[in-house]
């Protein structure tokens, strides 16, 4: 259900950005499932910007998560929100980035948006829904857990079809991923951040949708190419962590 005006709290103060992502607790592993929420408050942190995680199952004007609200007014999709916080609290996605590397930036954060992300959600939503239950927990009694997963494997397979991944092999669909991965390590090659000196929204975006191959204990082929082809980008993901999330280890989010 989209949120509205309505739904803004008397509580809530002005110029704090009220972050409506699925609930932590849904996550065993990683701070969200949602990739796009991860990437969010990534981006929230490097900014240093004020916000407040809103533990939330509902959905934006959008139907999709995460949203936030942001002095009364809901502000739905990742990137039109970061746009939007950009202009209002004067930060730049690329600060001091040419334009060159920041059309890089946007090629590879499209990529693993609208690419890598499908190979992900195949591997835990479609293949192995099963397995993937016992790290997430979905808001509903015990009894419904099993229907309410069983319920998002059948649309994820739908959407996935209709965006055209789905009509793929599951080896096809993780070759995709995996060549994903091969150009990300390949481009970052010894660089601190994706695109040098500066850490920027593409680091925030890898770390969002690397995290959910890295640190849930899947087999994702993904995470295998990771780990024996791209040791860089496993430290450089475990380098972002320890930057911008100290206490991810003790659950101190
Ligand atoms: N472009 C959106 C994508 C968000 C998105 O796909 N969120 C997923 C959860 S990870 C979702 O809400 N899926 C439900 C749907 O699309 O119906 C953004 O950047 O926020």
């Amino acid at each position: 259900m989209a949120e509205t005006k309505s739904n803004w709290k008397p509580e809530w103060k002005r110029d704090i950005v009220y972050l409506h992502v699925f609930p932590r607790a849904m996550a065993k592993c990683i701070p969200n499932i949602s990739p796009f929420a991860m990437k969010l408050e990534m981006w929230l942190r490097m900014n240093e910007i004020p916000y407040q995680i809103v533990d939330h199952m509902g959905f934006s004007s959008k139907s999709q998560t995460p949203f936030i609200m942001f002095n009364e007014d809901e502000i739905p999709d990742s990137n039109f929100i970061i746009e939007y916080l950009s202009k209002h609290f004067k930060k730049d996605p690329y600060p001091g980035i040419n334009v060159e590397q920041q059309a890089v930036g946007r090629s590879f954060l499209k990529m693993v948006e609208e690419n890598t992300a499908w190979s992900i959600f195949w591997y835990r939503y479609v293949e192995h829904m099963q397995e993937y239950m016992e790290y997430i927990k979905f808001q509903v009694p015990e009894e419904m857990q099993e229907k309410v997963g069983a319920g998002l494997s059948s649309s994820v397979k739908d959407r996935a079809w209709k965006h055209g991944i789905g009509r793929h092999s599951n080896e096809e669909i993780y070759k995709i991923g995996s060549d994903d991965i091969r150009a990300i390590s390949a481009y970052l090659g010894k660089k601190k951040y994706f695109l040098g000196e500066t850490p920027s929204l593409i680091d925030c975006t890898l770390f969002g949708f690397l995290v959910q191959i890295i640190f849930v204990p899947l087999d994702f082929p993904m995470k295998v190419v990771i780990q024996e082809e791209c040791s860089n980008v496993l430290d450089y993901i475990n380098r972002l962590k320890t930057e911008f999330w100290p206490h991810w280890d003790d659950q101190q989010l």
